[in-house]
């Protein structure tokens, strides 16, 4: 599957701190219903057994509604499930040698801060850029704050999709025109709302704004 620059307009990235009775399914059902254009799981303490069911149930689902579906930093589960792709960070696994144990068909993101880290990553194989914190986030500790100046200069330096990540939320996604970004990557402001797929539809609606603008 080829990563499309649309495919990165609303990424969901999974996150079981507000499931608030429903299961992870339910919660990227509704997502995928409010129209994200990627899901990626991304389980930082389960165990492989559980971490590989829950993907091959959730790789289906996306199938179903014809979203990529991206898992991170898990060769093994991203193989064996059959997603569409695997996104590592800098601290991971290069993205040349993802490469060769994944082969060509398969989507590799990489996490940019800098440009020279974007253009090694692009040249290396990877087929998107993720880069923040680009805003304040509460869900990922040990963060390194992205300025606008830095997101736009990593987008001029590539010719990959980048997707903007940290503390984007409908009440800051539009200050992220004109950056170059192809869409923004998101947790809370989809996972933490009470009505999941409401979220993802307001969401979507401004991320395209934001490309358009
Ligand atoms: N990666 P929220 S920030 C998974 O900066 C992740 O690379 C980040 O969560 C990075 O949308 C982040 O709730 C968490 O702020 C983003």
């Amino acid at each position: 599957m080829r990563c499309e620059r649309k495919t990165m307009q609303l990424y969901a990235v999974t996150d079981r701190t507000w499931l608030d009775g429903h299961t992870l399914y339910e919660q990227v059902e509704s997502a995928l219903q409010g129209g994200v254009t990627c899901v990626q799981l991304r389980e930082k303490s389960l165990p492989q057994e559980d971490f590989l069911r829950e993907a091959v149930e959730l790789a289906g689902l996306c199938r179903r509604y014809g979203a990529p579906f991206i898992i991170n930093d898990n060769l093994e589960v991203a193989l064996e499930c059959g997603a569409d792709g695997v996104h590592v960070g800098q601290d991971d696994m290069r993205p040349d040698e993802v490469r060769r144990r994944v082969g060509d068909g398969m989507i590799i993101g990489v996490t940019a801060h800098t440009v020279e880290e974007a253009v090694e990553a692009q040249a290396l194989g990877a087929d998107y850029l993720g880069a923040g914190a680009v805003f304040h986030t509460g869900t990922k500790s040990n963060t390194i704050a992205l300025p606008y100046e830095t997101l736009r200069d990593i987008c001029a330096s590539v010719q990959i999709p980048v997707v903007a990540i940290g503390g984007i939320t409908r009440s800051n996604l539009l200050s992220l025109a004109g950056s170059g970004i192809s869409g923004v990557a998101v947790v809370s402001a989809v996972f933490a709302a009470r009505d999941v797929r409401a979220a993802s539809e307001e969401l979507l609606r401004l991320s395209r704004k934001m490309t358009q603008a």
